[in-house]
């Protein structure tokens, strides 16, 4: 099924400088940024620069290079952020069923506390 992206979206102005963010890491095609209400001592939103609005979204229609940059990112900032030894939590919401607040795909990055039993 075809995603149509609302280029109006709150991570869409952020990522074209219209809004400003606490850039934690930046490359050619990831931007990685601090939550403004961050769940725990670490709360990171990951987001591709290209127009994607969920993740099978990204993973379906973004270029190898793309996709490669963006789980890069990901892991360089689990290690930036000291989060290796005492372990993280990485979280995608997509659509109404997986209240997703922003319709532009964002990996949560969360930790620096224990995080409780999400899945049982
Ligand atoms: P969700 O996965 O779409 O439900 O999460 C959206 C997140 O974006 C949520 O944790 C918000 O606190 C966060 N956020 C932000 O960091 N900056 C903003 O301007 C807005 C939301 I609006």
């Amino acid at each position: 099924m075809p995603y149509s992206y609302d280029n109006q979206n709150i991570f869409a102005k952020i990522l074209r400088g219209e809004i400003p963010n606490d850039t934690v890491m930046e490359t050619d095609h990831t931007l990685a940024f601090r939550d403004i209400h961050p769940q725990a001592p670490v709360h990171v939103l990951v987001v591709p620069k290209g127009s994607y609005v969920c993740y099978d979204h990204f993973a379906r229609d973004a270029s190898d290079a793309e996709i490669v940059d963006f789980n890069r990112v990901i892991a360089r900032v689990v290690e930036q952020e000291g989060l290796q030894a005492d372990g993280y939590r990485t979280i995608s919401n997509a659509g109404e069923a997986g209240v997703q607040e922003v319709p532009h795909l964002h990996v949560h990055i969360l930790g620096g506390r224990p995080l409780g039993r999400m899945l049982s």
